[in-house]
């Protein structure tokens, strides 16, 4: 049955306006308005008209390059907290955030696979947009939790995600010929994966207005600005609020802590290991975690990319009611 229903996928995505990524070394095509890898359409189709969510699911959503990894951490780390009390045994210092959270339109293709209690672990992650999320998320009402982050410094950290985590892979001779201003130009038109970025915020941007009691709408400049302020509310919206107890003995902080950019990226795991490998999305796991600062933009655009980006954004977010700043 997979097999026919792979080549099922297989012709639907044939029949999908497609563009040339990185000189032909691979394509993007465009499904229900936002352009994706080949790779990802097929677990993206399989999840959508297969995927049966259950209404304790919460998902970690984002589109690339925002605050995932740290938003996984977190996120693990609240849940699981009276699990792994003994921080020495703590699964985030053996594995990757995006090990420890599956990742719908990858890991969860297979109903019968993969899937654990929600009521252990209800943590699952997407990079989808929210008018493409399998129906029964929304129907259910399981919680959402997005993160965003400033335009620039998401496409500039997709830059050098790209430069660090493609050589290894299936697309080592691409890496040389990589363009920053292809790369912008890409970004700019939409056709980066999981693009057009500006429209991926918007559509959770709306939901979280529509539902704000499903939706929790984050930013990681926020995050960056007062982590521990948004680790309590996160534990709130999740239905795990640090109690009282909890507080006098700094729970809270103690994960912030334990998911500091410093902190992930100097465990082994995180400097040597090896995310998915051999498989079309391996990437080395010390690309998930680079300088993690706002406005690191202005180390890469020129003002005239700077101006490019800003344009954008200021017409595509306006009558919106959102900001970035
Ligand atoms: P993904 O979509 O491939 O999972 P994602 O985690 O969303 O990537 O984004 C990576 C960015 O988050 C990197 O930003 P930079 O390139 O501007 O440095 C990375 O450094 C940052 N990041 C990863 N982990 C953390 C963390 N624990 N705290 C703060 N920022 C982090």
């Amino acid at each position: 049955i997979l097999t026919s229903l792979n080549m099922k996928y297989q012709e639907i995505i044939a029949s999908l306006p497609k563009k040339e990524r990185w000189s032909g070394a691979s394509y993007t095509y465009e499904y229900q308005g936002f352009w994706f890898s080949p790779f990802a359409l097929e677990g993206i189709i399989s999840v959508q008209q297969r995927f049966q969510a259950q209404p304790s699911d919460i998902l970690l959503c984002s589109a690339p390059k925002t605050g995932t990894t740290w938003l996984k951490a977190l996120a693990f780390a609240i849940v699981t907290r009276n699990r792994f009390d003994d921080d020495n045994n703590h699964p985030l210092f053996n594995a990757v955030p995006h090990d420890c959270v599956p990742f719908l339109e990858v890991d969860l293709v297979d109903p019968h696979e993969n899937k654990k209690d929600p009521e252990i672990m209800p943590l699952l992650s997407t990079h989808l947009p929210f008018s493409s999320l399998p129906k029964s998320i929304v129907s259910r009402g399981c919680k959402m939790v997005y993160i965003c982050r400033d335009p620039k410094d998401t496409f500039v950290s997709y830059w050098h995600y790209l430069r660090r985590a493609l050589p290894g892979g299936q697309y080592d001779h691409v890496v040389e010929r990589l363009s920053l201003e292809k790369e912008l130009e890409s970004f700019c038109d939409g056709s980066t994966y999981y693009g057009p970025y500006w429209d991926h915020v918007l559509g959770y941007w709306k939901a979280s207005i529509k539902r704000p009691d499903s939706v929790l709408f984050l930013k990681y400049e926020d995050l960056k600005r007062d982590t521990v302020f948004y680790v309590r509310k996160l534990g709130e919206f999740m239905g795990r609020a640090f109690t009282a107890e909890e507080e006098r003995r700094g729970a809270a902080e103690r994960i912030v802590e334990l998911c500091s950019l410093e902190k992930l990226s100097g465990l082994e795991v995180n400097k040597s290991g090896k995310h998915r490998q051999g498989t079309p999305m391996s990437s080395n796991n010390y690309s998930f975690f680079r300088r993690g600062i706002v406005g690191d933009w202005k180390n890469l655009l020129t003002p005239e990319m700077q101006r490019r980006i800003d344009e954008i954004t200021e017409q595509k977010l306006r009558g919106s009611g959102f900001s970035f700043s």
